[in-house]
């Protein structure tokens, strides 16, 4: 499969590329197929709309990898949080009063709660083309951690800041019991048929430096350390999105197979940094491809050169953005494919 050479950190000089998003909004067919279903966790739990809208840019554009259509927010619904997607205003649920609140959760079926994504991922498997990858996902702790504590999206996260520095014991509560949730349904995923697994902590960037190693690094290292106890060799990604620097803590604690970079990290910086042989994958400005042209094809130039000789799967910085022109994305992966072999 496309991206497992990369993975088990060998340079592939044909650099695979999928995109963070690359099923959505900007899709004209996503959005007659998300059309049909009111709810958005009602249409992540029909196992077979969930594959259809995961095949479907595949089937547009060929990409090396294909990631299960769902959300970070299933773990908080099937803990009861019945989160509600609103158009233009993103996820709403009613927050925690406490973190520790989180013990007192019901998680006894989770699995059970969250077996139409596993359904899904059989039946994606079953009809994606045999070398593309298939990526199984869960929100980092601290991030679905923010979504439980404000109640939904943040700009400042000053709820889930003031837990962390008013009762970290409490927070510690949370996050671990998160970290060993997502290492269940990471499990499940990578055994219903996922060959990759990827842990997005999306607001990893407003953690305070203090705290980058309790709240980011450590639940991560406890994921993929439960991950591997549990016999799951599944290579895994993590994307500790907007933390600067604090990346070079991340590689070195965390056992993982690559890191996703964001589009802020210069490319030939994080060369410079990390591990040599440790696979990264990003880290083009979702806007630059909303852009497109000349110097789109410039920044993809500084990330391929920045990238020379490390393992690298081209992606995005952060996702897509829903207004990105179809052919923008078509022109980035052709630039991408003549460029990079
Ligand atoms: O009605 C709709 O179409 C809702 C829009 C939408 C979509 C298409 C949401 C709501 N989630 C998704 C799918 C999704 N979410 C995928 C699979 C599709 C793909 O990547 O091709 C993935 C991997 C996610 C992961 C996700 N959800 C993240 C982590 C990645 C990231 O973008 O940082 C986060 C933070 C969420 C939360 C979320 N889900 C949806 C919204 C609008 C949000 C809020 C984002 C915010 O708070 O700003």
């Amino acid at each position: 499969m496309r991206l497992d050479k990369t993975l088990s950190g060998v340079k592939d000089m044909r650099t695979p590329v999928w995109f963070m998003r690359q099923a959505g909004r900007y899709l004209p067919e996503y959005q007659n197929l998300r059309a049909s279903e009111a709810d958005f966790i009602t249409y992540c739990l029909n196992s077979d709309k969930a594959m259809q809208a995961t095949l479907q840019p595949i089937t547009r554009y060929g990409l090396d990898a294909a990631i299960i259509f769902s959300d970070i927010l299933m773990i908080p619904w099937a803990l009861g949080m019945s989160p509600k997607f609103i158009q233009g205003e993103g996820p709403k649920m009613t927050p925690l009063a406490h973190p520790a609140d989180s013990k007192k959760m019901d998680a006894s079926k989770l699995l059970a709660d969250l077996a139409p994504v596993f359904d899904a991922i059989r039946l994606t498997r079953k009809n994606l083309p045999a070398d593309t990858n298939l990526i199984g996902f869960c929100g980092a702790p601290w991030t679905v951690a923010t979504y439980m504590l404000e109640g939904g999206s943040s700009r400042d996260f000053e709820r889930t800041r003031h837990w962390l520095w008013s009762d970290s014991a409490a927070m510690a509560i949370l996050l671990n019991r998160l970290a060993d949730l997502s290492v269940d349904y990471l499990a499940a995923q990578a055994r219903a048929g996922a060959d990759c697994l990827m842990v997005f902590d999306s607001w990893a960037g407003a953690v305070p430096a203090y705290f980058l190693d309790s709240v980011v690094i450590q639940p991560m290292c406890r994921i993929v350390t439960g991950l591997r106890k549990s016999g799951i060799t599944t290579p895994i990604i993590g994307f500790p999105k907007g933390i600067g620097e604090g990346i070079i803590d991340y590689a070195d604690q965390v056992p993982l197979e690559a890191i996703g970079l964001d589009h802020t990290i210069n490319p030939y910086w994080a060369d410079r940094n990390l591990p040599p042989n440790l696979a990264v994958q990003g880290n083009l400005d979702p806007i630059a491809l909303l852009s497109g042209g000349s110097r789109m094809k410039r920044a993809v130039d500084s990330i391929l050169g920045g990238f020379a000789t490390r393992p690298h799967i081209f992606n995005l910085g952060h996702g897509i953005n829903q207004h990105t022109p179809t052919h923008h994305v078509a022109k980035l992966i052709e630039y991408i494919r003549k460029t990079a072999r």
